[in-house]
């Protein structure tokens, strides 16, 4: 078998986001980690729910769900217990993941299913034309903010920290290929993965040159096992780090504890059950 390319991996719907829209960089590096991987097309799902980032299944040539608005961690979960052979990645916006969303992140993490999730985190309603969002910083003057936001932003990956996330990272539409080596590390990660990409809108918050000044590469020797050294780092606003910032591989899955489960479980039928609840 040749060893497939990332356009193997493209989808024949065309992207229909704007030109510049942060989320094309994000395709291009899903598909160049899928080919490094050679990951077979039919062995990928891809899950999302609603907003401008959650088309993103629809442009891959994969399986694919487009879900509804915040459920993308259930669908994707469903996914994996049923199919635990396939590599499941869920993927949405910060609206979508860290709002209507975000009660489903504690639950995807003390399960550690084995998934990768993908935010592209552009700090607005990109799909809405342009509210704020969780991670929209204070004083954001939008249509839906005239005054400016009166909250201050969620910080997604203290978050994912403190509800232990088993794999924490963050990444730039602007670094592509430093994106692709995290995804494929988050691909490869047995457990939950949590990735928040800053992956700007230029439409309605176009945050590409405030990214390029303020994000740097996380400090060389970072120790992704030091999870308050993780913490310390996240707390740093000022300087948005990049890389992996935390990585615990010895967690069971939450398909190995199902299947630990089901070894214990006694051989019954559906109709066995119904006669019990007779008596
Ligand atoms: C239950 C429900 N509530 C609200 C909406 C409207 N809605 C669609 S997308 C969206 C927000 C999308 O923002 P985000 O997840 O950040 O994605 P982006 O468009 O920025 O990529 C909202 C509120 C909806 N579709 N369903
Ligand atoms: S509106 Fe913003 S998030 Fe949506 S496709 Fe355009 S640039 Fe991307
Ligand atoms: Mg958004």
């Amino acid at each position: 078998m040749t060893k497939p390319k990332a356009n193997d991996y493209r989808g024949d719907v065309k992207p229909i986001w704007c030109p510049g829209c942060g989320d094309h960089a994000v395709l291009t590096a899903v598909m160049r980690a899928l080919a490094q991987l050679e990951l077979p097309r039919e062995k990928i799902a891809v899950a999302s729910g609603i907003g401008c980032s959650s088309r993103f299944p629809a442009f891959l040539k994969t399986y694919g769900i487009h879900g509804i608005h915040g459920r993308v961690l259930p669908l994707a979960t469903g996914i994996k217990l049923g199919s635990p052979e396939t590599t499941v990645i869920a993927v949405g916006g910060d609206g979508d993941g860290f709002s209507i969303g975000g009660g489903h992140i504690p639950h995807a993490a003390r399960r550690n299913v084995d998934l990768t999730y993908i935010v592209m985190d552009n700090s607005i309603y990109g799909m809405t034309k342009g509210q704020p969002s969780p991670t929209s910083p204070e004083g954001v003057v939008s249509r839906a903010s005239p005054y400016g936001t009166q909250e201050r932003p969620l910080n997604p990956l203290l978050m994912a920290l403190s509800y232990d996330v088993s794999f924490i990272a963050r990444c730039f539409s602007g670094k592509v290929r430093e994106m692709t080596e995290i995804f494929v590390q988050a691909l490869q990660h047995p457990g939950f993965s949590l990735i928040q990409v800053l992956s700007p809108c230029v439409t309605f918050y176009n945050t590409y040159g405030h990214y390029n000044e303020v994000t740097q590469p996380l400090p060389e020797g970072h120790d992704p096992g030091d999870r308050l050294s993780a913490i310390q780092l996240a707390m740093n606003t000022e300087t948005q780090y990049l890389g992996i910032f935390y990585r615990d591989e010895d967690r069971p899955t939450y398909n190995q504890r199902f299947e630990a489960v089901q070894a214990l479980a006694p051989e019954t039928t559906l109709d066995a059950i119904f006669e019990s609840l007779k008596r």
